[in-house]
């Protein structure tokens, strides 16, 4: 395995590649089981290294000013867009996720850089009257210092874009590591953010690779002035734990158990349509995928039928190919999302569509192959039902009207996003006013706009991401008194 090694190019580490002095890990092909690389990841004292480099690059990476910073980031989504199909394929062998779903992640990392890009002159502070005449108050809003941005495997092009870019633009110098599963893509926009940089202090940014013992060495270090994860709940709340040691800021995305109201009055071509791509987007790996549904008695048979027709026209297969869905991320995924099936069914609910042992295997047996499953006969307090599964599985619960599917619906540790479908004007405000989450979709699928807000309520979360709140949580208020 050694031989499959990348010496000189898994770290970069204070303006520099290095070779990692850390753990040993490999990237695996989802879709084949292959192992595609091997690397090192950092070291407790590669980690040290970047965390001091970035601690003295911030009074650099704030004197090069916020249009400088700018234009470093709208070279590097036009660097981005100029290798696209190069990073699309590298996501492809990665994350597994079919070729038109990473070419679509690939345009919107290189829109969301642009988007904040676009506030390079906008970070404003504020001026305040003074009680004394004699006195001008002013709010200048200033960097936090250094960011450590920990990524998951999912979404590894986009969370890059989603983390460095307002992290950076706002002023501040970024540590950032993608997941052990899924470092290739970080691996060369990191490249690409090199040569767009040129110029900027060494150690503004930085690139760790390494699991989650690089990731718990960055929370833990007093030298991070901020940390932003996301990923699993857990991991969230360990994080949180390390980072309030020193008192550290965090912003947290943690995941969600989505759920999809179809009243009896909805369009049911769109509802279905909709919640079908919701939930199988990157093969159910999405933080707002649709994680349950609560379909109106009146349509419900209808409902499910249309639903379970839909999901078994969609394709899986080689991810390079026009498919709808590839593989999972990994095995670890596969069984967990194989065993969300085996407890549901062992507490009753039935499975009418799809799932684990269904065959024939869409690719490779050493793949980690899924076919989607639906399942009904399902209680709230199933696991199905509360714990984020993660995987192309629909649970499927009939209910009473809007009020009733509100109150299932809130009934979750999660509060990330939700999905209504109805055509009545009052129960969409209603929904819309019930829903204790962070993002509603009304009569549509998912996909967040760069220039709206990504956030969490209860265990999904705290602080938010995208638009201009997301960008100005990298920075904190001063306060001057000037008298004159
Ligand atoms: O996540 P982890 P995993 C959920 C989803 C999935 C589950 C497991 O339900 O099935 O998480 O995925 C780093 N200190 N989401 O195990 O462990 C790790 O190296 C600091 C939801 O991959 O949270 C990686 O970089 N860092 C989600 C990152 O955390 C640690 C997206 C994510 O890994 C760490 C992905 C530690 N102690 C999975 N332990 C979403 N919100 O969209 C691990 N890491």
């Amino acid at each position: 395995m050694d031989s499959n090694v990348i010496p000189e190019t898994s770290l970069f580490l204070a303006g520099a590649w290095r070779p990692g002095e850390g753990a040993l890990h490999s990237v695996i092909n989802p879709a084949t089981g292959e192992t595609m690389i091997s690397y090192r990841g950092a070291s407790d004292d590669q980690v040290d290294q970047a965390l001091q480099a970035a601690r003295e690059a911030v009074p650099g990476v704030r004197a090069v000013g916020s249009r400088q910073r700018g234009l470093f980031l709208r070279r590097l989504a036009c660097a981005i867009d100029s290798v696209r199909d190069q990073l699309a394929r590298l996501l492809v062998a990665e994350v597994g996720k079919p070729v038109a779903q990473a070419r679509e992640e690939v345009a919107w990392a290189r829109d969301y850089i642009d988007y904040v890009a676009e506030w390079d002159r906008r970070i404003e502070g504020e001026l305040v009257p003074s009680d004394r005449g004699a006195e001008m108050i002013a709010l200048m809003r200033v960097p936090v210092g250094v960011v450590g941005a920990i990524c998951p495997w999912n979404f590894p092009l986009a969370l890059f874009a989603r983390k460095f870019a307002p992290a950076f633009l706002a002023g501040n110098a970024v540590v950032l590591k993608p997941s052990e599963l899924t470092p290739l893509t970080t691996l060369q926009a990191a490249g690409l953010l090199e040569t767009a940089a040129e110029g900027m202090p060494r150690g503004s940014f930085s690139l760790l690779l390494g699991d989650g013992r690089v990731g718990s060495h960055m929370a833990t270090s007093r030298m991070m002035d901020m940390v932003t994860f996301t990923g699993h709940r857990d991991t969230g709340r360990v994080i949180a734990a390390a980072a309030g040691a020193n008192l550290t800021r965090v912003s947290l995305e943690l995941g969600g158990k989505a759920p999809v109201l179809v009243a009896a009055d909805a369009d049911l071509d769109i509802a279905v349509e909709a919640t079908v791509k919701a939930r199988h987007a990157n093969t159910g790996q999405v933080c707002t995928c649709a994680e349950r549904v609560f379909v109106a008695d009146a349509v419900y048979e209808e409902f499910v039928r249309r639903y379970v027709d839909s999901v078994e026209a969609l394709t899986i297969g080689d991810p390079n190919g026009d498919v709808d869905l590839g593989p999972l991320v990994s095995g670890r995924q596969l069984e967990k999302v194989a065993s969300a099936i085996e407890v549901a069914e062992a507490a009753g609910a039935q499975v009418v569509s799809g799932g684990a042992g269904s065959k024939p295997l869409p690719g490779p047996p050493t793949g980690n192959w899924f076919r989607p499953a639906v399942i009904v006969n399902v209680e709230p307090a199933m696991s199905i039902m509360q714990e984020e599964t993660f995987g192309p599985v629909t649970p499927i619960m009939a209910c009473r009207d809007v009020e009733e599917a509100l109150r299932l619906a809130n009934d979750s540790v999660y509060g990330l996003s939700a999905y209504v479908f109805t055509n009545d004007y009052s129960s969409a405000f209603r929904a819309a006013d019930g829903l204790s989450v962070g993002e509603i979709y009304i009569n549509r699928t998912s996909g967040e706009a760069v220039q709206a807000h990504h956030s969490g309520y209860r265990q999904s979360g705290i602080g938010g991401e995208d638009g201009k709140h997301g960008l100005l949580k990298y920075t904190q208020l001063k306060t001057v008194y000037f008298r004159f």
